[in-house]
């Protein structure tokens, strides 16, 4: 167990999670989360800070916020599982705060919130009044957008502009009207038509009518719905009052109308694959008084689907992993710790195709690369560190990779395997020396 903990508590950000998931250290590895006096969130401390002094060198850090669920279906030993958005289905929630700099580079996890169901989630059909609103915030699910943007600003100095990117589930006044601390802003997508205060009436009507700034291009990433593409989107923008909530007022008699500027980005063509064209629109509290912070406003919400990113590499490693745990807190800090390796591996993707030829010592240790190498080319005897493609080349290599022609780039879930099992080998090297 000491040693387990010691593997994560001391190992700097380089190797903390490619340590504690290591074969031969399984078995540790494995009491380790069975130990009580372990916390999830004490494994994740780790990175959280290694996030944290990363958002330190930027100008601008985005908090990007979403939900998955976690199914475990198939781990019918499991206790303590809860009920998942399909109610056959069981698992955990888990709310997840990424970190991204102002120009798109993963910076790794800086929140995460896990629950569970313990009654299956009420039908959609069902009246809205018994639906929701009829709870105040703190009772609801949706109360994790607002702790968790508490939980950001305690972590991000003052000194970096904080801003909220999160989807349509974050349209939540409450949360617009979370007093923020100086230099935290928000950047929401909207779902509600929302009643604005004045004779404008409602906020969709009112901000298709609102001037045209000009055109922007944007690059849209590839999701199981679209193919990747660079869009063409024309931006209006305006300063709204957004009247409280007739639901609210019950709750919360001290809510007064909130400020925001609104911003409708709205693609110009169709799509070449014919899908949806891009229509967002956007309610933030930073300023838009020029084209560029517009433009800058836009570009931050494309990156929201990094956390679609790390939330498809996590599971593609739990998939790996087939996590045989019986309860339910071991699947936790097994999820703390996995959320580790994803975190990980976003960064070396995201760097090796920004500066491929850059040396692989920005993402990997040097007894790493030397392993590699030592795999891959037996007689090199050269001092110099091997580039960042090459290093995740061979990495991709070790987990199954072919790398013939035409085989295109290695996917995540072959990423995962490979560094997996650099850290087998690495053990294996470890145990071979003599002692
Ligand atoms: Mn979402």
């Amino acid at each position: 167990m000491r040693k387990a903990l010691e593997v994560l508590r001391n190992h700097p950000t380089a190797s903390v999670s490619g340590a504690s998931i290591s074969a031969s250290e399984a078995q540790s590895i494995y009491r380790f989360w069975s130990n009580p006096k372990v916390s999830a969130s004490a494994i994740l401390e780790s990175q959280v800070s290694a996030t944290v002094s990363r958002g330190l060198d930027c100008e601008t850090v985005l908090a990007i916020q979403d939900t998955t669920d976690l199914n475990f279906m198939s781990h019918r030993k499991t206790e303590g599982l809860g009920y998942l958005n399909h109610t056959q289905h069981q698992g955990i929630k888990v709310h997840n705060c990424f970190a991204v700099s102002g120009e798109g580079e993963p910076l790794g996890l800086l929140h995460q919130h896990c629950w569970v169901r313990e009654s299956p989630p009420v039908k959609k059909k069902a009246p809205s009044k018994v639906r929701n609103s009829a709870k105040p915030i703190e009772e609801k699910e949706s109360y994790r957008w607002l702790t968790t943007l508490s939980a950001a600003e305690a972590k991000i100095s003052e000194q970096v502009q904080l801003v909220q990117v999160a989807d349509r589930e974050a349209d939540i006044f409450e949360l617009f009207a979370q007093p923020r601390q100086a230099n935290s802003e928000l950047l929401i997508r909207a779902k509600a038509n929302r009643k604005l205060t004045s004779e404008l009436g409602r906020l969709f009507p009112t901000l298709s009518e609102a001037p045209v700034l000009g055109e922007f291009s944007i690059e849209v990433k590839r999701n199981p719905q679209r193919a990747a593409r660079i869009a063409q989107v024309q931006l209006r923008a305006m300063r709204v009052t957004l009247e409280v909530p007739d639901g609210l007022r019950k709750f919360k008699p001290e809510l007064g109308p909130i400020e925001l500027n609104a911003l409708l980005v709205k693609e110009i063509n169709v799509p070449p694959d014919g899908g949806k064209p891009i229509v967002w629109k956007l309610l933030t509290s930073l300023p838009v008084d020029s084209f560029e912070q517009t433009c800058d406003c836009v570009r931050w919400y494309s990156y929201r689907w990094l956390i679609e990113r790390f939330h498809y590499t996590l599971k593609s490693g739990c998939a790996i992993e087939e996590l045989q745990l019986q309860h339910r807190d071991r699947l936790l800090k097994a999820l703390a710790t996995y959320s580790i390796v994803a975190s990980r591996l976003m960064e070396m993707t995201y760097r090796a195709r920004l500066t491929p030829d850059a040396s692989c010592e920005v993402i990997l240790e040097p007894h790493e690369w030397k392993l590699l190498r030592r795999k891959f080319v037996p007689k090199s005897r050269s001092k110099k560190p091997p580039s960042l493609k090459q290093a995740m080349l061979w990495m991709a290599r070790l987990g199954g990779f072919m790398a013939r022609k035409g085989d295109g780039n290695p996917g995540i879930k072959t990423l995962w395997r490979g560094y997996t099992k650099l850290h087998w080998l690495l053990e294996g090297v470890q145990l071979a020396r003599p002692s």
